[in-house]
Formats: structure tokens, sequence, C-alpha cells
């Protein structure tokens, strides 16, 4: 099999905000055709299309309902399998989002499950009997508030979903299940699908005797280590590998949630057959204040320090026997020039120093849409907010509870709230920003007459011309998939610099992360300049004055 992956940069889709051609205000499998052309002009080698199967959409296609079956509203398994055909013409690779730690509850096989103690489906997903006092199994916490378990008073128990309650989790240990999975596997795969972004994986396997977590800070639902790295995951994803993954040549990103550097190892060592790479969260924690009731809803402002150290740290862990995936915004995620950087004076400037520390390391970089063109957050009213998650916390966390206030809870929704990143892509400044002829799902972002493709486009200085060029990069010089890290001036608090090494190249990332002028100094080597964010960054890294998120890659041959 082939390590193509190693070089490759992959682009995420959020179909539904991406391009809408039938005018429903939805985007579609045909708008994503439509834009092949403008993903290859960016030179991506793969897109990860998030979710498209048949799904009640309470979480935006992460409820399925029929893991072979497009949603009509994305268009249909033809229009699939046109897509696989079309992006491969173009040298463009597809993985898809495989959602199976949880199902939607209109799933046949929930459905089945839920009607008696007895059904032959009843095994497929956990269900527990109340504790005498009718309340629920055990402590567990939903990622989107409130209780894991939910009762149905059909059969008077409760069923297990770590997060919504229309998302009720898979039982793993029922073989049948894994069965399922690999067949619907077998069946994308077979129909020329690349690879995976595996949705929660690290949740997979579950301690099925249901631990009560003891230390809550007093809060009556938690979420902690009995969530994730349950006894048999490593067991379950080899398992995978051997009936599934090792029969194709496919790429595979597991979303380790809850997974610390030593399940990253465990996962990514080629020696013990599992997955390619995995998504970690610890740095995109930089700007997060945890052990609070708030949960993830508390912030701080953002720890450079913290940052260079977290990734530092994953760079050497997976540096040998394993490898890393960089990124730093998906569909969960904040933008991030207006999450850790400055998206109004200097948003240019910032996104380009923020791409060059991702692309600059080790791994598989992952551009996220609207990424490239440095789309921003929104800052929204409630009413404006489509997310399951930020809905429910308000309820929970503002209305129930008074834990936050409106104010302090939509100030923190404005920075990290997932639909940040989930407002339509920006194609022109015309009606809805070129997304759609309809009315969109979601409002879009004011900021498009400004921030659009069609601008991007018509400016060589423009970000997206700074992806493309490290893109190019990236796959012209070996350095950059193969050299040893090293992290310079950890201590700095403004500047991100680190170096490169393989034979024969050495490469010299430098970037002013602060909207301070910064002096940098490098001569131990003959370096020259490769790439840089300014017009006029000097040739040499000679008495530096770094303006704000000035940025550059130097390289010695
Ligand atoms: O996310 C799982 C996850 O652990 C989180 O990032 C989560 O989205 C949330 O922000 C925790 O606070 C995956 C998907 O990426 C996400 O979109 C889904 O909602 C979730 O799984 C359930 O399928």
């Amino acid at each position: 099999m082939s390590d193509w992956w190693k070089k490759a940069v992959v682009y995420q889709i959020y179909p539904r905000s991406f391009k809408d051609t039938d005018g429903d205000g939805f985007g579609d499998l045909n708008g994503v055709i439509e834009k092949l052309d403008y993903l290859k002009f960016l030179g991506v080698d793969a897109v990860w299309l998030s979710p498209v199967y048949q799904s009640p959409q309470k979480d935006n296609g992460y409820d399925i309902s029929d893991y072979r079956r497009i949603d009509p509203r994305f268009g249909s398994n033809e229009d699939m399998y046109r897509l696989i055909d079309e992006a491969h013409q173009q040298g463009i690779r597809i993985v898809m989002d495989l959602v199976v730690n949880h199902t939607s509850n209109q799933h046949e096989w929930f459905r089945e499950s839920r009607k008696s103690r007895d059904n032959p489906y009843r095994d497929y997903y956990f269900w527990r009997d109340p504790k005498p006092d009718g309340s629920e199994p055990n402590n567990w916490g939903s990622h989107f508030s409130g209780s894991a378990w939910t009762f149905d008073k059909e059969t008077g128990q409760y069923y297990l979903h770590y997060f919504a309650k229309e998302q009720p989790d898979l039982n793993w240990e029922n073989e049948k299940v894994r069965r399922e999975v690999y067949d619907l596997m077998k069946f994308w795969m077979d129909k020329g699908v690349d690879g995976w972004r595996m949705d929660v994986i690290g949740g997979i396997s579950k301690y099925t005797d249901f631990p009560e977590y003891k230390e809550t800070g007093g809060q009556k639902y938690f979420i902690g280590k009995y969530h994730a790295n349950g006894p048999r995951l490593h067991e379950f994803i080899q398992e995978m590998n051997r009936e599934v993954l090792s029969k194709y040549d496919c790429m595979t990103v597991g979303e380790a949630n809850g997974s610390d550097i030593e399940a990253a190892r465990k996962y990514t060592d080629p020696g013990r057959h599992e997955l390619n790479m995995v998504f970690s969260f610890d740095h995109m924690n930089a700007d997060h204040r945890p052990g609070t009731p708030a949960g993830k809803w508390a912030l701080k402002p953002f720890d450079l320090l913290e940052l260079k150290r977290v990734l530092t740290d994953w760079q050497r862990a997976l540096s040998e026997n394993g490898w890393n995936t960089l990124y730093f915004e998906n569909h969960d995620q904040g933008r991030v020039i207006s999450r850790y950087g400055n998206d109004t004076t200097y948003r240019v400037e910032c996104a380009k120093a923020f791409a060059t520390v991702l692309h600059g390391l080790k791994g598989t970089p992952y551009v996220y849409q609207g990424e490239e063109i440095g789309m921003i957050n929104c800052d929204y009213d409630l009413a404006d907010y489509r997310d399951v998650e930020t809905l429910n916390a308000y309820h929970d966390l503002v209305m129930n509870n008074r834990i936050l206030s409106e104010r302090a809870f939509l100030d923190v929704v404005r920075k990290i709230g997932r639909d940040n990143a989930r407002t339509p892509m920006q194609w022109d400044g015309g009606p809805n920003s070129g997304f759609t002829a309809g009315t969109p799902w979601i409002k879009v972002n004011p900021s498009y007459k400004e921030i659009n493709v069609a601008q991007a486009l018509k400016d060589s200085d423009s970000i997206f011309y700074y992806y493309k060029k490290l893109i190019q990069l990236r796959h012209t010089h070996d350095v950059f998939t193969d050299g040893d890290y090293q992290l310079l001036l950890a201590d700095d608090p403004s500047l991100f610099v680190y170096t490169r090494h393989s034979e024969p190249e050495d490469l010299l990332i430098v970037a002013n992360l602060s909207e301070r002028e910064e002096k940098f100094d490098d001569r131990s080597k003959e370096w020259q300049l490769l790439l840089a964010s300014y017009p006029d960054t000097p040739s040499a890294p000679v008495d530096m004055s770094l303006r704000p998120y000035e940025t550059a890659i130097y390289h010695c041959v």
C-alpha cells in the first residue's frame, strides 16, 4: 500500500454549506462537482466530505438513518458515483465520513431495537435499567448537554447517547454490529471511495460496567475519562483494519476525541495496523479554561506558549512511528484567525502566518472550506444559530442552570461556536455570496462582500494564492514531508520559529504571531527565502524586524 497521504493536502468540505445548485438553500453534491476545477486549481490532493448519507439532520448529517443512501437534500447515489469519478479524473481522491459510534434514532436498527426487550436488534445499542429511584443508570453526561441516557417508556429502559438523544450509541461489543459496519465500508470502497475520516472513533469501545464518575466538581452529569479509550478500542480498530482497510489502498484518519499522545501513538504506529493518523484536540485548547462548570464554554486569552508546547510535543511523539494531522479549522471549530489571531486589521497577514506555521510542520495538512480565503467568525444573535450543541448549551447553561449570563454565553459562542465555520462558503459578492439562489439554511456571513473567492482569485497577493504556494511547496520539497522538527525560541511569547531538517534540504519557518514588531536573527546557515507574507520580507533572516503577523519560510540546500 502506498503512503500517498503523507505528501497530500486534504480539503474538507461541509457539503451543506459549500455550493447549492438546485436552489433549496442546502449545498449539494452537484455543487461539489461544479467546484472541482477550483479545488484542482488550489492544488489539493483529496477531499474529505462531511456526511452526505440519508439523515434526519438533527446534527447536520452526523445522525445517519441509512448508510448506503445519499440524502436527497444532497442528491442521489448516482451523483455521488459521478463525483467520485470526476474527482478521480482530476486526480483528487474522495474521503467519506464514517459515523459509526452512533446512528440516528430513525435508523432501522434503532427503530427495531426500541420495540421490545427481546427484539433481535435490542443488542445493537446500550439499554439499561433505571436506578431504583427511576433515575439514569449513571452520571455520564452528553456532549450536547444533560444526561447521556434517555428513558424510553415503551420498554421501561434507558438508552445511551454521547451526543443528542436522536443519536443512540452503537454497541460494538456485538459482533453483528461490527459486521454491519465493515459491510457498509466495503460498499463505498467498492464504489471507489479512497478513505475514511472516522467520527468519534475514540468512543466506540465502552466501559460496559458503566462506572459512576466520582469527581464531578458538583456537576450532575459529567464527561470524562470513561467516555473514550475503552478497553477494546484498539482491538476493534485492528479487526476493522484486517477485515476491510488492509484490502484497499486507502487513507484513514480517526477523530481521536479524548485521546492523549500515548493513544495517538497506538492508533498510528504502522506496525500495529490501525489507522494512518488521528485528529487530536490538545492544540485547539490554547484558549480554553478547563475545569469550570461551563465546560467547553469557558475561555481564556489565546496562549501562544501553550500552542507551541502542545504542537511540539505531538511533533516529537509521532516523528518516528506515527503520523500527525495538521489542522486549525473544521466544522466544529471557530475560524482560527478569529479565535487565536486578528480577523480585522491584520486579517490577511494573520491568516498567512497561521497557515505557514501549520503547513510547515510534519504531518498531513487539512484545509477547511473558506480557510483558504480567510473567512471569519460570525457575530450572530441567538436566533441566527442552528447548531444543536450551541442551542442545547444555551438552554442548559443560561436558561436552566444560570451558570453563564446570556451576554457571556454569546461572547463565547462568537469565538468557538460550531456555526462559525458552518456559514455558507463565500464564492462572490453577489446575492447570498453566490452560495444559493434560494434561502440559505443559515445566514450568510455579512463579511462576504469583501471576503470571497472571486475577489481572492483576482488578487495575486491574496490568502488563496498563498495557500496554493504552500501546497505546491509540500509537493515539490520532500523536507516538508520527511524533515525532523526542532523548535527554536520556545519561551518567546510572540514568535513561532522552528526548523525542519532532512537530506539534502533544511527549512527555517518564522512567524510573528503578534501585533508588535519583533527582532529575529539566524545566521546558522546560508538561508534563502522560499515564501513570505509581506512583499518586502528580507531575503535572509538577518537583523529582521518582523512586522505584525509577518511570516517567512527560508531554506538551505
Ligand atoms: O465531533 C465529536 C467531538 O468530540 C466534538 O468535537 C464535538 O463536535 C463537540 O464540539 C464537543 O463539544 C464529531 C463531529 O465532528 C461533530 O460534528 C458531531 O456533532 C459529533 O461527532 C457527533 O457525531
